[in-house]
C-alpha cells in the first residue's frame, strides 16, 4: 500500500499583493478644453487566507510550496477608472490547523469549522488617484498617492486534527486492528511495535447513518514524554478529541502488566497536558480472545479500580459493546 507523507507542521512564507497607484489623469474631451481631474484609484492587493477544507488532510501542499503570493492591485486610470483588486490567495488547510506568526510566534486563529476562513496577510489599500484633490483654489491637482505595500508574513501552522474520539495504548495494542474493525479506515497491522508512524482518521458510520470520526495515533509508551520510542508528539492530535478510547493488551503480549501499562498511559497523557486527564475516557480490555487475558483482566479491575469493556479486535467480541458506547457518548442525533 502506498503511503502518502502525512505533515503536520509547515512554514509558509506569505506575501499580500501590493495596492495600486493612483492615477494622475485630466478630462479630454472634444468641446471641453481644461477637463477636470479624472484620476481613478487604484486597485486593493490580495490578500492571504487559510481557509478549512475538509478534503484536505494535511498541510502536505505548504510543504512542498511554501512561498504563497497574492495578486497586486491595478493601477487607477482616467475616467475615475479604478483599478482591479489583485487577486486573493486562498490557502487550503485541514480543518484543526493552527496559525501563528512565525516572528513572534502569536497565535493568529485557529480553524476549526469546514469553510472557515482566516485573513492572514492584508494586501495594501490602493492609492487614491487626483480626482480627489481637486478643490476651488486647487483645479488641476497632480497630485496621486501611491497603492500601499502588502503585508509579509511568515507563517507558523500547526495541524491538531479534529476528532471525535482519539485511540491511546502501548504499541501493538491493537489499536489499528480496533480501527480497522468498527471502521473503514485501513491502517497498517502487524506484531511489532510502531507500526503506525502516522496518524490515521477513520470514520465510523453508525446502524443510523450518524458518524463519528475516530483517530489512531503511533503507540505510547513509559517515557514517552522524554522522548522515548516516537516520543508524545502525536499526543497533540487527540487534544481536541472529545473522548479517549484507551486500548490495552490484556493479553500482556509484550511481557508487560497490563495495569502497569494503564498507569503509564495515564502517566503520559498527564505529562504532556493535564487537560487531557479530565477528558471523558473509556478504557477497552483487547485480546481477551487469548486465555491469559482473563486472569490479567481481574488483576487489573482490583489494580485500578476500573472495569473496563472486555474486546477483541480480531474476533469482534465486544466491539458491538464499544460501538454502542461511542454511539451514546457521541453520536450526533441523528
Ligand atoms: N489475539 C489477538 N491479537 C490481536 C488483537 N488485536 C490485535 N492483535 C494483534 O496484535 C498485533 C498488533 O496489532 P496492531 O493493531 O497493529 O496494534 P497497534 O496498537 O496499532 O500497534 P502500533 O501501531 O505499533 O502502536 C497484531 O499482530 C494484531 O494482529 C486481538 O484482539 N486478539
Ligand atoms: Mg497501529
Amino acid at each position: 500500500m502506498k503511503t502518502r507523507k502525512f505533515v503536520d507542521h509547515a512554514v509558509v512564507y506569505a506575501n499580500a499583493g501590493n495596492g495600486g497607484n493612483g492615477s494622475a489623469s485630466f478630462r479630454r474631451e472634444k468641446f471641453v478644453p481644461k477637463g477636470g481631474p479624472d484620476g481613478g484609484d487604484g486597485g486593493r492587493g490580495g490578500h492571504i487566507i487559510l481557509r478549512s477544507n475538509p478534503d484536505v488532510d494535511s498541510l502536505i501542499a505548504l510543504y512542498f510550496e511554501p512561498h504563497r503570493r497574492a495578486g497586486h492591485g491595478g493601477h487607477g486610470r482616467g475616467k475615475k477608472m479604478h483599478g482591479k483588486n489583485g487577486a486573493d490567495c486562498v490557502i487550503d488547510v485541514p480543518l484543526g490547523t493552527v496559525a501563528r506568526d512565525r516572528e513572534t510566534m502569536d497565535f493568529l486563529g485557529e480553524l476549526l469549522q469546514p469553510e472557515e476562513e482566516l485573513l492572514v496577510a492584508k494586501g495594501g489599500k490602493g492609492g487614491l488617484g487626483n480626482v480627489h484633490f481637486k478643490s476651488s483654489t486647487h483645479q488641476a491637482p497632480e497630485e496621486t498617492t501611491p497603492g500601499e505595500l502588502g503585508q509579509e508574513i511568515t507563517l507558523d501552522l500547526e495541524l491538531k486534527i479534529v476528532a471525535d474520539a482519539g485511540l491511546v495504548g502501548f504499541p501493538n495494542a491493537g489499536k489499528s486492528s480496533l480501527l480497522t474493525s468498527v471502521s473503514h479506515a485501513h491502517p497498517k497491522i502487524a506484531s511489532y511495535p510502531f507500526t503506525t508512524i502516522n496518524p490515521v482518521p477513520g470514520t465510523i458510520v453508525f446502524e443510523d447513518y450518524t458518524k463519528i470520526k475516530i483517530i489512531d495515533i503511533p503507540g505510547i509508551i513509559h517515557g514517552a514524554h522524554d522522548g522515548v520510542g516516537l516520543g508524545d508528539k502525536f499526543l497533540r492530535h487527540i487534544e481536541r478529541a472529545k473522548l479517549i478510547v484507551m486500548v490495552i493488551d490484556m493479553a500482556g503480549t509484550d511481557g508487560r502488566e497490563p495495569h502497569a501499562d494503564y498507569k503509564d498511559l495515564i502517566n503520559e497523557l498527564g505529562q504532556y497536558n493535564q487537560e487531557l486527564l479530565q477528558r471523558p475516557r473509556i478504557v477497552l480490555a483487547n485480546k481477551m480472545d487469548v486465555p491469559e487475558s482473563s486472569e490479567h483482566y481481574e488483576t487489573f479491575c482490583k489494580e485500578t479500580k476500573i472495569t473496563p469493556i472486555p474486546i477483541s479486535a480480531t474476533s469482534g467480541q465486544g466491539l458491538d459493546d464499544v460501538k454502542a458506547t461511542l454511539h451514546q457518548m457521541l453520536a450526533p442525533e441523528a
